[in-house]
């Protein structure tokens, strides 16, 4: 196969050069990752900002002349630094940034992990990710007290609960085109499927972009209730599962932009007065992302913006919920 020069703005597009591509594309990880699968996604869809996956944890390893300027362009984190975790609620320090609920409609904190010794969703067989499914669902099931909940099979679901929970902002979107070329739709429903306790407070998405997306979301800016919520329940996890993860590059995801601390903190915040291109320029100032009001790749509705973390790699979790308050308390500021 002839270099593929890809199209468009992506960091795809801007770090595989022909020399790259002629050093990666004959090798092959383990589980049979090739170059092609991993930039199949920026390839299909010119207007990706990112445009790679990772097939397996070795992906990272094996493609790294290809990955790792991608990850020191997205994070700032280059090839001799280590990713540091700290997950302890005790360090956050993080007073809610709205305490009279003016302006802040709902907080989110997620992670994203996938299970050591399996290949990541785009490489699963269908066997493999029921395996995976069955796995998790076995951990989740044996959580106790606020965490307790119950796993619902995707296929299970009728369409109106479905798009429901979408619209709530519990349950993630179908047919997405940039997981649909990566791979990472193969054999949609099967095994895919929410895990979520009564007051959903706290979340599992199963099988999605990656094998276990981890929710910890309410009303309102309690930054540090939804921090200690989402630690309690990784503890937990932690015990019974064991997720892919390097020394260098953290929690290993399917998408770069997510490695290392895996973790996206958001709020939903209403700005009155400010306009949308303020918004994101205070926000860039404070290191921090804005997305529409149904997530990645849609558009603000009714004023609210979910505004949260870009940097994932290179900071502990406690330190990109602090960016966030800090941001949020700037973007208030520029309200009053
Ligand atoms: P991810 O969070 O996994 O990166 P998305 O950007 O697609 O993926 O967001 C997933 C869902 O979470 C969307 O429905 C989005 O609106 C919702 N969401 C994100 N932040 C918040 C928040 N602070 N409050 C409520 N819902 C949120
Ligand atoms: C893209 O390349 O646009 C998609 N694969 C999504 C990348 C993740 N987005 C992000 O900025 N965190």
């Amino acid at each position: 196969m002839d270099f593929p020069r890809p199209q468009g703005g992506s960091l795809l597009a801007r770090h595989l050069t022909p020399e790259v591509w002629r050093r990666l594309k004959d090798r092959e990880t383990r589980y049979g990752v090739r170059l092609e699968h991993v930039i199949a996604s920026g390839l299909a869809n010119p207007d990706s900002a990112v445009g790679v996956y990772a097939g397996d944890a070795e992906s990272y390893e094996l493609f790294a002349p290809l990955f790792d300027p991608i990850i020191a362009d997205y994070h700032g984190f280059g090839p001799d630094k280590r990713h540091q975790s700290d997950l302890d609620p005790a360090h956050l320090d993080a007073p809610n940034p709205d305490p009279e609920g003016r302006y802040v409609v709902s907080t989110r904190i997620r992670v994203a992990r996938n299970l050591c010794c399996f290949p990541f969703g785009s490489v699963l067989s269908r066997r493999e990710r029921r395996i995976v499914e069955a796995t998790v669902v076995r951990a989740l099931e044996g959580l106790s007290g606020e965490l307790a909940g119950r796993y619902h099979p995707l296929y299970e679901m009728d369409p109106a609960t479905k798009a429901r929970l979408v619209a709530d902002h519990f349950l993630f979107k179908e047919g997405d085109r940039f997981l649909e070329a990566a791979g990472l739709n193969r054999d949609w429903p099967d095994a895919r499927g929410l895990f979520h306790n009564e007051d959903k407070t706290f979340l599992v998405w199963v099988n999605e972009e990656d094998q276990l997306r981890i929710i910890s979301m309410q009303p309102g800016a309690d930054l540090q209730a939804v921090f200690a919520r989402l630690a309690r329940a990784l503890g937990v996890l932690e015990r019974r599962l064991t997720f892919a993860r390097s020394q260098r590059l953290g929690y290993l995801t399917s998408c770069p932009t997510n490695l290392g601390t895996a973790m996206r903190a958001s709020v939903h915040v209403r700005l009155p007065g400010l306009t949308e291109e303020e918004i994101k320029t205070i926000a860039r100032a404070h290191g921090l992302q804005v997305r529409g009001t149904h997530g990645e790749h849609t558009r603000a509705e009714g004023g609210v913006y979910d505004v949260s973390n870009r940097r994932r790699l290179g900071l502990a979790e406690v330190e990109a919920v602090r960016e966030l308050a800090a941001g949020v308390r700037a973007l208030l500021k520029a309200v009053d």
